[in-house]
């Protein structure tokens, strides 16, 4: 009797440790520049729960919001390295990195957010998202970042040629240090932590983004002329470290795709609640909205895709997302 019921004791405890074993095995760290609250931040934020829960608890997702660990580009090194495991930033400071996120970082390149959803959705997807590996990182899932126009602290902009001689400061890509110029104005590539003193003080006039980051990061406070030419639509990425990737188990590797790609749709709905939410945000605030004829400003992209489209590579990839209906 008394074994017995030492060996159930021992039975219980080692039944307890197991589940103490499994409580919380993986905790994967994952950065965003933007605020808690904000569309991307929360999606991995969802992604985790649903981690959590198909994965009996043993995964979890930590989110450093606001910029904790750091501007994208340092976080990106930090992904590589796997100091961050999952980090969710925009495809435009990968450019340097990345060659297949040109692509999406060229000016009007998509038609709307539509043929965007169609194009990132399907086979050049996925061939972007593949593109990451060789780089140390994993490609898991694109997020919405809407579309990103001008704004600026000095006048309302109403055309190409109101663009002449300001100061914007763009995301670390060539490609946007061209499409700036290309324009007329002079583009000023800076980390996005120091975009608001810089219009503040007057280095730059202005930048480019969409109105949940305009209004969240408060560039609306400094800038109030914001003209809605929509030059960019540029996917946000969910990538995560190769190493981090490389020591889970099959499993558990296929466990994080599909969270992921089960808290796109989520992203998306929060995304378009928000788009709307930031626009009356800033309006009420103040904010002028002006609304330029778009074609100019496509027609003065030429020189930025004859020097940025040369490989055989990019230029198939741009005629086969202009060929998604
Ligand atoms: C935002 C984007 C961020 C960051 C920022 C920027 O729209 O969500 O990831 O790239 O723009 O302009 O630096």
């Amino acid at each position: 009797m008394y074994l017995m019921r030492k060996l159930t004791t021992a039975l219980a405890l080692s039944a307890a440790l197991t589940t103490a074993a499994f409580a919380q095995e993986i905790v994967l760290k994952s950065s965003d520049t933007h605020p808690d609250g904000y569309p991307t931040v929360e999606a991995v934020k969802y992604m985790g729960e649903l981690l959590k829960e198909r994965s009996n608890g043993r995964i979890a997702v930590e989110v450093y919001h606001s910029a904790q660990l750091g501007e994208e580009k340092d976080t990106i090194e930090q992904t590589r390295a796997g100091v961050i495991d999952l980090n969710r930033v925009s495809m435009g400071p990968f450019n340097g990195l990345v060659p297949e996120t040109r692509v999406v970082s060229l000016p009007y390149i998509f038609r709307s957010t539509d043929h965007m959803h169609k194009v990132m959705d399907g086979d050049v997807g996925q061939e972007i998202l593949a593109g990451f590996e060789p780089h140390g990182l994993v490609g898991l899932a694109y997020y919405d970042g809407g579309a990103r126009s001008f704004y600026n602290s000095q006048k309302p902009i109403t055309s190409v040629e109101d663009l002449k001689g300001m100061k914007f400061r763009v995301m670390q890509s060539d490609i946007f240090v061209d499409m700036v110029n290309a324009l007329g104005a002079n583009a000023v590539p800076l980390p996005y932590g120091e975009v608001y003193s810089s219009i503040e003080t007057g280095v730059i006039d202005g930048a480019e983004n969409n109105f949940p980051s305009y209004e969240s990061a408060k560039h609306s406070e400094v800038a109030k002329h914001y003209s809605l030419d929509e030059h960019l639509i540029v996917p946000e990425v969910l990538v995560m470290a190769k190493s981090s990737w490389d020591k889970l188990s099959p499993e558990d590797q296929a466990l994080v795709k599909q969270a992921a790609k089960d808290s796109v749709e989520k992203q998306r709905e929060l995304w378009e609640a928000r788009e709307k939410e930031s626009r009356k945000m800033v309006e009420d605030a103040g904010s002028t909205i002006t609304t330029p004829d778009k074609q100019p400003f496509i027609d003065a992209m030429g020189p930025v895709y004859e020097k940025h489209v040369t490989d055989e590579k990019l230029k198939s990839l741009v005629e086969r997302i202009r060929a998604v209906q």
